[in-house]
């Protein structure tokens, strides 16, 4: 993986003192700017590189030019995260959406560059599931390419934020990961606000993590708008199972998925086997998504324009028009 995928990486490490509330901030991105501040000021010096300032906290109204200057001071991300086509989901049987393109009208926005502020915001993914069944593991495979047979166990919460380009545009995905221990249940809350995609992580060889993803899913959504999130119920350690055994393991994960609503996916961090297509999917999901909020978040705007007076006259019928000239025109 291109050390320029990542723009940085940063520790939270766990404070006594609570975690300041962030719901005030209104936006998606106001509440990753705040985030970032707060670790920032919690933590002191960031691990790795760190995006240039202005790129990520000028305010949204600016973002024609951010756009531009965004564009032009990134490298570009390495092929590996270059999406062209939309990404295949795993199973049919339990998947969020089966088709094979992009939407018709992200497509055609993508081509003519239209894509607002999708480029400049972080899409918020975070990994949920009980300790030890391998959500860093995952998350260093796909961002690192490493697998680390110990990792130290996380200690409150850590983020990685990968560069993709898709259809064209630059986006990226924020990915939190977390403890999972009952003692880092305080900061559970601004973990998982804001989130666009849920991951619930369990391990294919240990039934009970599966029956557990429930409960993950359930605190996660608390936090969130209702329908709001993309979910995924991941198994993991798929290297640790025969192709048989496998698939008697994703009849009843496959059941759970559907009644969670959620993706499935069996993956392995240790091989590397379907990590990068699985997050390709996540972040082909969530930018498809985030254009299409954007689209329609343009679009009401226009509406509202749209009920002002001057449209009115326009929608009157010509003989009235013709009686009243130009007499609720104001303007002109
Ligand atoms: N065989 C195998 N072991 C794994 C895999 N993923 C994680 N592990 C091991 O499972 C243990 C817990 O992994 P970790 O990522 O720390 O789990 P977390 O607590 O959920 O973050 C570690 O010993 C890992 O080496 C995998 O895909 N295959
Ligand atoms: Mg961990």
């Amino acid at each position: 993986t291109s050390p320029w995928n990542r723009v940085w990486t940063l520790r939270c490490e766990l404070r006594p003192e609570p975690v300041p509330d962030a719901r005030d901030s209104s936006d998606a991105l106001g509440s990753s700017v705040v985030l970032v501040a707060m670790v920032i000021a919690a933590t002191g010096p960031a691990r790795q590189g760190r995006a240039a300032p202005g790129a990520f906290a000028t305010p949204a109204g600016h973002s024609g030019r951010m756009r531009s200057s965004l564009t032009s001071l990134g490298p570009p991300v390495s092929r590996d995260r270059i999406i062209t086509s939309f990404p295949k989901w795993y199973t049919p049987d339990a998947c969020l959406q089966l088709k094979e393109h992009f939407h018709g009208q992200v497509s055609t926005t993508c081509q003519r560059r239209n894509t607002g502020t999708v480029g400049l915001r972080l899409s918020k993914v975070v990994v949920v599931g009980d300790l030890y069944v391998g959500k860093t593991s995952l998350i260093h495979r796909f961002c690192k390419n490493v697998f680390d047979r110990d990792y130290k166990a996380t200690i409150g919460v850590d983020f990685e934020i990968e560069r993709f380009e898709i259809a064209g545009i630059p986006y990226s995905l924020q990915i939190w990961d977390t403890a999972g221990q009952e003692k880092f249940k305080c900061i559970a809350s601004a973990y998982y606000r804001g989130a666009q995609v849920i991951i619930t992580a369990f391990d294919l060889t240990d039934v009970q993590t599966l029956e557990h993803t429930r409960q993950w899913l359930e605190d996660a959504l608390r936090e969130n708008e209702p329908g709001s999130c993309f979910v995924f119920l991941v198994g993991t350690k798929k290297d640790l199972l025969s192709g048989a055994a496998c698939k008697q393991a994703e009849v009843e994960a496959v059941r759970l998925a559907n009644e969670m609503q959620a993706e499935y996916w069996s993956v392995s961090a240790k091989t590397g086997e379907n990590v990068k297509a699985f997050f390709s999917r996540v972040a082909a999901l969530a930018f498809e998504q985030s254009v299409l909020q954007d689209l329609e978040r343009r679009s009401s705007t226009r509406a509202q324009v749209g009920d002002g007076d001057l449209i009115r006259m326009e929608e009157s019928p010509p003989e009235t028009q013709e009686s009243t000239p130009s007499s609720s025109l104001g303007c002109c």
